[in-house]
């Protein structure tokens, strides 16, 4: 690993612990920084945080005080989740202190190559596809880290010069970015979402933006061409550009990118494997596929290895994940929906009747960008706090049935219930789990093992 920085004369305060702030403590107590956690929950039973404390961490739990900042602090590492209007936050911006996340201090260290994978929707299965693609490798290793829930630090501190390190990162990873530079940054696409956190679409897209900042000749950018805001976006940044494209394909793109034509996947005018040889479902996934196999020829990985790969891919956990299938009805766990666009991605992958469960925190939107897409819909099942909201499109919609529930168990064994013969039932919350939740991953797990008891205990009968 490890570039020489002298970590030992830097004195951090890291704001909230999790799976971030941890990472980040055990990094800079082993470079001998000074560090003083601070997270608003109680950490007192913890004991990875007894361990910190006896190497010399100090640790304030319970809020986030403002008079924390009196001491001189070099700079905050901030836990992704954490909003920048908390008033700590709030006062450290005014007092110009460098606010990073735990990406910012991997690119540091990293000596091995950097692939950043951004976008709203697919950065997951993207990242998951490239880490697949460069699997094989002839040196080196390639490792996977990022929002996909391995913190950055754990994979910096081991990956080689040989290695690569494939990083899915989150807006919210993106604003604590300044000097981040991939060698190969990938943008999946970019919609409106987390307005809540980031205020502004502008402040949105800015964040997504930071991954391409600093790029220079000798970096690419592996882009979606099919969206024309992304294009001018990108107009004046000096990296290579990588186009894919699966409705926009023109002459730049088949000179310079990765494209679906005449049922085939190119790269550069040269056919790589057919559409026939992805397994997930859904248009979406091409455009994933396209952006993965960009990456995988750039670093030079052959065509029969690609195909062999999108032949294993049987995408990710919680992304429009197949659960089962039984007496003809298909289950899909798709609890990484945590916004409109991806539930509407979800609602285009299939053509059979659905029967829907979905619902969650409310971030105060209303749900009628759903509504075009719910013709397909049987019946919805909707809990959580935005269930009256959402139950206002599917009557909009004409939905023949429409049930609100208290909570995913009830609305599952509903659904369950509900699905006759041919008919996929389909969690696609639309929302953040975290009214009820701790993380989507949580969730999407209850879904299956309600699922799964059910098809054992209550079998269908026709
Ligand atoms: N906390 C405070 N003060 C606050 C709010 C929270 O102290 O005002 C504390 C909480 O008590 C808790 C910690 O902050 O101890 C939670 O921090 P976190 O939410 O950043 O969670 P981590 O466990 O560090 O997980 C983060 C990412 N979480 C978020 O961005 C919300 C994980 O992405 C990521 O996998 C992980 O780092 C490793 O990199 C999850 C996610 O939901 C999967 N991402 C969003 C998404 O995909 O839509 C962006």
């Amino acid at each position: 690993m490890l570039k020489n920085i002298e970590f030992n004369k830097h004195k951090v305060l890291i704001i909230g612990y999790a799976m971030t702030g941890k990472s980040v403590a055990e990094f800079l107590l082993e470079q001998g920084a000074s560090i003083t956690i601070n997270d608003r929950g109680d950490l007192s039973q913890d004991p990875s945080v007894n361990l910190l404390l006896s190497q010399g961490a100090k640790v304030v739990t319970g809020g986030h005080p403002v008079e924390l900042l009196e001491e001189s602090f070099d700079y905050i590492v901030k836990n992704p989740g954490i909003p920048y209007s908390i008033p700590i936050i709030k006062r450290a911006i005014e007092l110009k202190l460098p606010i990073y996340t735990d990406v910012e201090l991997a690119s540091w260290i990293s000596e091995a190559a950097l692939i950043g994978v951004t976008g709203s929707n697919g950065k997951t299965t993207t990242t998951s596809l490239i880490h697949q693609f460069l699997s094989y490798r002839k040196e080196g290793q390639a490792y996977l880290a990022g929002n996909i829930g391995v913190p950055s630090l754990e994979v910096a501190k081991l990956a080689k010069a040989e290695d690569d390190m494939i990083i899915e990162l989150s807006s919210f990873q993106l604003m604590g970015t300044e000097k981040l530079c991939p060698n190969i940054a990938v943008i999946c696409n970019v919609y409106e979402a987390h307005l809540d956190y980031h205020g502004t679409r502008d402040a949105y897209i800015k964040a997504k933006l930071n991954l391409v900042s600093n790029v220079s000749a000798n970096e690419s950018v592996v882009y979606n061409y099919d969206q024309h805001e992304l294009r001018e976006w990108l107009e004046d940044n000096v990296a290579q550009k990588v186009p894919f494209s699966v409705n926009a394909v023109d002459d730049f793109v088949r000179t310079e990118g990765a494209y679906l034509e005449d049922e085939t996947l190119c790269f550069k005018g040269e056919a790589v494997a057919s559409l026939t040889d992805i397994q997930i479902p859904g248009s979406h996934n091409v455009e994933n596929v396209l952006a993965a196999l960009a990456v995988a020829k750039l670093k030079g990985i052959s065509n029969s290895n690609i195909q062999e790969a999108l032949h294993r891919f049987n995408g990710v956990a919680h992304r429009i994940q197949p659960i089962g299938q039984f007496k003809e009805r298909h289950f899909y766990n798709d609890s990484k929906a945590t916004n409109m666009t991806a539930t509407i991605t979800a609602l285009k992958s299939f053509n059979t009747p659905i029967v829907y469960i979905g619902g969650g925190l409310d971030r105060g939107n209303e749900f009628d960008e759903l509504i075009p897409y719910l013709s397909h819909v049987k019946a919805a099942f909707l809990y959580g706090e935005t269930k009256e909201k959402m139950a206002k499109a599917f009557l909009e919609a004409e939905t023949a049935q429409i049930d609100i529930k208290e909570n995913l168990t009830e609305a599952t064994e509903a659904a369950y219930k509900a699905a006759k013969k041919g008919d996929t039932v389909l969690l696609s919350p639309s929302c953040a789990s975290w009214d009820q939740f701790k993380t989507y991953e949580v969730r999407g797990q209850l879904f299956v093992d309600v699922i799964q008891n059910l098809i054992k205990e209550e079998p269908y009968q026709d």
